[in-house]
């Protein structure tokens, strides 16, 4: 696959290592999504405690990261760039400094570090977070040298540490972490998320959402999801020509049966009683996503669909996305917003406690599975494309229907240009009554029709090409394997 990166005001985000599907991973973000700014303090944690935060997940910190840093040090000489490098290792320094806080009864504020210096720190590493970013979104994101997305995520994993010093609203603290996740290289065994997820608790234990605003978040929620009713599920995709054929359903077949009849054939087919034990299945609504994750900074699309004209890309919090896109009705109405095709599972790998990954997933290598959410309001879209991994496409709550089509039927579904980043997706809106006349062939293509409900999984082949529409606010997660 090709990604894009062009000069600024363009960010390639959420790598977080695996396989890419464009363009919803062009990711399009404009230069205002990587302001930290601006957010209002809202948590009633002391400085001292939230320094505490970080000590305890790092009791080593200078010897930890010394090593990486000179080692980056040495890269950016060879590459004639030592400014980077000198303002990198300074920063080190005074966050050992703030990290060092308490082991000295004389400590007052913020270590023997002034406030003053924090400010003129906080100042050099936007800079140089700044220049990192521009290194970052120039040329094809594969060829950006390593050590650019390992030192964005030290610069960050400083950032944080110093404004926890300096006293900032841990939001923002929050969200620079995020970017860190987002942008830069997994460090020192996830420390950035691990950071992140420790800060949100701590701020929300500390606001706890009132019992009366949960009661409502929930009542809202529910007086959403019945979207479509019944029969009446089925016709939401119009054109329901002779060539549907009806796919098979199995409850929790046996692995070998999976492989022979399913898997090795390249067959899709439902699966029922395969994650119902998960606690997602019991605990998982927007009130628990809110808790869990209300805080955090994630890529959202913004656009009926990703094929059309208007759509972009967008980073907001958890909050704000539920609130005005998964919640508020007549805003989605105008512009749909969708989570989709996010590791959000390697950003937050706490809520991956709540899942597990189906055992079908372990018949391809291992070590090659790719975990995505997909969380939105009703009526998202994901146009008919198809993709080169086998796929078991999970729903905890909410529903969806699917259009399915084999790959025999490809050439029926006017695929868009072979060159263009469009290229697995068909030019055929399976929702529009007209499509069969400007698309002749394709009312000859063969389908089936599923829904996806809570509960169920729904294993499709790669190269099956499939139209995904929610029905109602919908949480699936989908696990590629090859
Ligand atoms: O749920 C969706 O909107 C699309 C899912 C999908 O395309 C996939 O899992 O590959």
């Amino acid at each position: 696959m090709v990604y894009f990166q062009s000069q600024t005001f363009k960010a390639s985000v959420v790598k977080l290592g695996g396989p890419m599907k464009l363009p919803r991973h062009s990711m399009k973000y404009g230069r205002e999504d990587f302001n930290t700014k601006g957010t209002c303090e809202e948590g009633r944690m002391s400085c001292k405690e939230k320094v505490r935060i970080v000590q305890k997940l790092m009791p080593n910190f200078c010897k930890d990261v010394s090593e990486e840093i000179e080692c980056a040090r040495g890269k950016l000489a060879q590459m004639k760039d030592r400014s980077v490098g000198i303002i990198m290792k300074r920063a080190l320094l005074d966050c050992g400094r703030v990290l060092s806080w308490g082991s000295n009864s004389e400590d007052d504020g913020m270590g023997d570090l002034g406030s003053g210096e924090v400010t003129t720190r906080v100042e050099e590493l936007d800079v140089v977070i700044e220049f990192i970013w521009e290194q970052l979104n120039t040329g094809h994101w594969k060829q950006v040298p390593e050590v650019w997305r390992k030192l964005y995520a030290y610069a960050t994993l400083f950032k944080v540490i110093l404004l926890l010093a300096g006293d900032v609203p841990t939001s923002e603290v929050i969200k620079v972490c995020d970017l860190g996740l987002l942008l830069g290289a997994p460090i020192l065994n996830n420390i950035m998320s691990k950071i992140a997820f420790r800060l949100h608790v701590s701020q929300n234990a500390s606001l706890d959402l009132g019992a009366a605003d949960a009661r409502l978040v929930r009542e809202r929620h529910l007086g959403e999801s019945s979207f479509v009713e019944g029969k009446q599920r089925e016709s939401v995709l119009r054109n329901q020509f002779p060539s549907r054929f009806q796919l098979g359903e199995l409850l929790r077949p046996s692995i070998e049966t999976f492989v022979q009849e399913y898997f090795l054939p390249q067959k899709p087919v439902l699966l029922r009683g395969v994650i119902e034990h998960w606690s997602a299945m019991q605990k998982w609504n927007v009130d628990y996503i809110k808790q869990r994750a209300g805080s955090r900074t994630v890529p959202i699309e913004i656009g009926s669909k990703y094929t059309s004209e208007e759509w972009t890309q967008k980073l907001v919090t958890m909050d704000d996305f539920i609130d005005n896109y998964v919640l508020a009705s007549s805003v989605a109405e105008r512009s749909k917003g969708y989570l989709a095709q996010h590791q959000l599972f390697l950003q937050i790998p706490e809520l991956l406690q709540d899942l597990g990954i189906p055992e079908y997933c372990y018949v391809g290598n291992d070590e090659d599975i790719e975990i995505n959410a997909w969380f939105g309001p009703a009526g998202t879209v994901s146009p008919t494309h198809y993709d080169p991994k086998h796929n078991l496409l999970t729903q905890i709550f909410g529903e969806k229907i699917i259009r399915l089509f084999p790959p025999s039927e490809w050439n029926k579904l006017y695929p868009h240009d072979s060159e263009s980043m469009l290229f697995n997706t068909s030019q055929i809106d399976v929702e529009d009554p007209n499509f069969s006349t400007e698309f002749p062939n394709s009312a000859r293509a063969k389908y089936a029709d599923v829904v996806l409900e809570p509960g169920t999984v729904l294993y499709m082949p790669p190269k099956w090409a499939h139209f995904v529409k929610s029905l109602s606010p919908s949480f699936s997660v989908s696990f590629w394997f090859q």
